[in-house]
């Protein structure tokens, strides 16, 4: 496995600084970015990539770094797919829009047919095509609502769902997503999720569903309620798994109560978390899924796919966009789930679990600051907080980021506090790269928290930022 997704490499699959970082031609991009691109879209790295193919992105000062982001979790099958690369070419070359609504093609529909075969459940499925994870859970609500005749719809803590106006009411975060870009649309209820290491300790999953439902009953009232809206594994707040039968029981209640369940896979989705969905896991078929991000190999293209009597309720002309579905992106998408069936990239994120894991969790057993190691596939996330007890580290989590970035390794940080470091390597990264990822990462901690490791940096200890 590792072999056939190493072997297609176009560069070298390999770590190596040619300047610090970022370097002098980075540095003037960043001159010129300040003075054109608006202050409030932020960069976690501020090097800038001149090319990107398997585990590697390669800046504009000629560093190859490790990339365990994939762009936020959608390169799966890397960044250059060459399958990818020339389904875009060719569709490219015939036409790269005509709108669906105007002039329809058959890229669109075999989006749709692909999604209901690869989605949870065996019932008639419909889909429709959107550009962004935002609008496909945007137009999930619009669904949900119109078919149910309700209006109140569920949210959880730690929840992230998009910027837009309706899915920063549905975000739970306050800083950087919604702090003071209000108001908000209203209907939109906030329950407490399955969080296992800040739960209460033995909380089941049965349990902590019980806990938001009886609010959901005693607040709402199931008979106002359109939807329940969740990620099966929370990305942005956190990667937080929640314990086991958290989401059936969820799913249940809905079932029994006319609320459509919806669960948003734009992060989790697209063989990420070791199956095609991440509800999988749990033996959960919601009633309407939103997909973006790993559906089309970096290209722009989202989905509502779910039960044809939800989506074929909406009337003609009720759902749609310029763009949504766009051709260039539809043969992206086929491509890139080509490439997923033809690499089983479902058994490499599964492979990329079995080795880091264990990694991870000797890491974890060397320190205090990491309070909990957890995740699916190549889904995976430590914790990290004030030695000993579980109060976050956000400083520590930042300072390990900028430290692995320093070394060349692109790391993510997320969650609610700030304290979580995330791993979504490219499904297609090679296991000696990933290694040397992760080994980088653990002497980060090791140095920036004083544990003498086996295979130390070099440098001098990274100052910890206040
Ligand atoms: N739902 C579960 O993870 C996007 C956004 C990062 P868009 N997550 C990364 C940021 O700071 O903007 C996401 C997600 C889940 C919805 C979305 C929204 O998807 O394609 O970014 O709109």
């Amino acid at each position: 496995m590792t072999d056939t997704t190493t072997r297609t490499h176009r560069l070298p699959q390999r770590r190596s600084l040619v300047t610090t970082l970022p370097g002098p031609r980075s540095t003037a991009l960043a001159q010129r970015r300040a003075a054109s691109v608006a202050a409030g879209v932020g960069s976690s790295a501020p090097v800038y990539a001149a090319d990107a193919d398997g585990g590697v992105i390669v800046d504009v000062d000629g560093n190859s770094l490790i990339d365990l982001g994939s762009g936020i979790a959608v390169t799966g099958v890397g960044a250059s797919n060459p399958a990818v690369a020339a389904a875009i070419a060719e569709q490219a070359a015939r036409f790269t829009h005509t709108c669906f609504m105007v002039t329809p093609y058959e890229g669109y529909v075999q989006v749709a047919e692909e999604l209901a075969a690869l989605t949870p459940g065996d019932h008639a499925k419909r889909s429709v095509l959107f550009n962004s994870g935002a609008e496909a859970v945007e137009n999930a609500i619009k669904i949900a609502r119109l078919a149910t005749g309700r209006t109140a719809v569920v949210a959880f803590d730690h929840a992230y769902h998009g910027r837009t106006n309706l899915t920063m009411a549905l975000t739970a975060k306050n800083m950087p997503y919604k702090s003071n870009f209000g108001p908000f649309a209203p209907e939109i209820y906030r329950m407490p999720m399955s969080y296992p290491f800040r739960d209460e300790a033995g909380l089941t999953g049965a349990e902590a569903a019980r806990r938001a439902i009886s609010r959901i009953e005693t607040q709402i009232g199931a008979d106002a309620l359109a939807a329940i809206i969740i990620e099966p594994i929370q990305g942005e707040g956190g990667f937080i798994v929640p314990a086991p039968g958290f989401l059936a029981a969820l799913a249940e209640w809905a079932k029994a109560n006319g609320v459509v369940f919806i669960a948003d896979e734009v992060q989790t989705g697209f063989a990420r978390t070791g199956a095609w969905f991440a509800c999988e896991h749990e033996g959960v078929v919601p009633d309407l899924i939103t997909l973006a991000k790993g559906i089309a190999g970096g290209m722009p293209l989202a989905a509502v796919t779910g039960r044809a009597e939800l989506l074929d309720a909406v009337h003609p002309g009720g759902l749609g966009g310029t763009y949504g579905g766009n051709p260039v992106a539809c043969a992206a998408a086929l491509a890139s789930i080509g490439q997923m069936k033809e690499l089983d990239l479902i058994g490499r994120a599964r492979e990329i679990e079995n080795l880091a894991l264990p990694v991870l969790r000797e890491l974890a057993a060397e320190t205090d600051v990491i309070g909990d190691v957890r995740g699916r596939g190549a889904m995976l996330a430590i914790e990290l907080v004030r030695p000993g007890a579980a109060e976050p580290d956000p400083a520590l989590t930042k300072a390990v980021a900028a430290a692995a970035l320093a070394h060349g390794v692109i790391v993510l940080t997320c969650g609610t506090f700030g304290n979580v470091i995330r791993l979504l390597p490219p499904l297609v990264i090679g296991d000696d790269l990933l290694l040397d990822g992760l080994s980088v990462i653990a002497d980060a901690i090791r140095t920036l928290t004083r544990i003498n490791g086996p295979a130390g940096f070099t440098d001098r200890p990274i100052p910890r930022s206040a």
